[in-house]
């Protein structure tokens, strides 16, 4: 389908359109729809733009990603369908594995998303042949791989679903979130949340790269001024305070 510049949620569309192409080869679940909706629904109520509070969880993350000695970034359908690019660049940057994970598990599709992510320019891709599990999932979610997830100290995972993130968290890891909805599990579960839609959010930490490879002083001041469930309530409070905005301007 075309879609016309002219029209003002052009970019949602155009977003749209790609992710049902990337249903159509694949790569996305076709419950990815789904969440993509729902992200959407998120992103609308904070006003489709990075916030002070997710800019901070960011910071953080490079920071923390800087700081760790196997960091590792889990992708999935969504994920390397919306910001498989940026994700290499990402991870090459902050030298951390990339490792394709799905909820919607099957050897054909990890292989066309890891083959996807390839094709994208990716070196060293994980998941195809998982070797191991994470405790306490019950799903094929949990099959992982040794040198990745497994032996991850600090694990990146961008639109999760709970079950996983609160596994992950159980067995040690630690967890930074990139998820829209200030109320999931995955966000309550991740020791850094970042509420923010995730192209913006991968490209805002490529962008704060430098300056945090740079200065270990300025990573260990970050991380430690960095406190998540404050920011998280930030998240929610600005959600409510457009929604107050929103009524009043709807009043007669
Ligand atoms: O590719 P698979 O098989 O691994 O499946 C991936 C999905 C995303 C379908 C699976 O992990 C899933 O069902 O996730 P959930 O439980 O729907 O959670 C996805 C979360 O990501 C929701 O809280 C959404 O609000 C959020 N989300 C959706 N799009 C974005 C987003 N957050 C940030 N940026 C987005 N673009």
């Amino acid at each position: 389908m075309k879609v016309s510049r002219d029209h003002p949620r052009y970019r949602s569309l155009v977003m749209r359109e790609a992710m049902s192409e990337m249903v159509k080869n694949g790569i996305v679940a076709p419950t990815g729809l789904i969440a993509h909706g729902r992200g959407e629904a998120f992103d609308y109520l904070l006003g489709e733009e990075t916030s002070d509070n997710a800019r901070r969880a960011e910071r953080a993350a490079v920071a923390l990603l800087l700081e760790a000695r196997n960091p590792v970034i889990s992708v999935n359908g969504n994920t390397a369908a919306l910001a498989g690019k940026e994700i290499i660049a990402l991870s090459k940057l902050i030298k951390a594995k990339v490792e394709v994970n799905l909820f919607h598990r099957s050897p054909e599709r990890i292989e066309k998303v890891v083959a996807f992510m390839e094709s994208l320019g990716a070196k060293g891709v994980l998941g195809r042949h998982a070797d191991t599990t994470i405790p306490g999932i019950a799903s094929d979610r949990a099959l992982c791989s040794k040198e990745g997830i497994y032996s991850a100290d600090v694990v990146l995972i961008p639109l999760e679903d709970g079950d996983r993130a609160e596994a992950l968290a159980k067995f040690g890891k630690k967890v930074i979130a990139i998820d829209l909805n200030p109320l999931s599990r995955t966000t309550r579960a991740a020791q850094i949340s970042i509420v923010d839609e995730l192209t913006r959010a991968i490209s805002n930490m490529i962008a704060m790269w430098p300056e945090l490879s740079r200065e270990e002083a300025i990573r260990r001041k970050v991380l430690s001024d960095f406190d998540n469930q404050r920011n998280l309530k930030s998240s929610l409070e600005l959600i409510c305070d457009r929604l107050t905005e929103l009524a009043e301007e709807g009043k007669p």
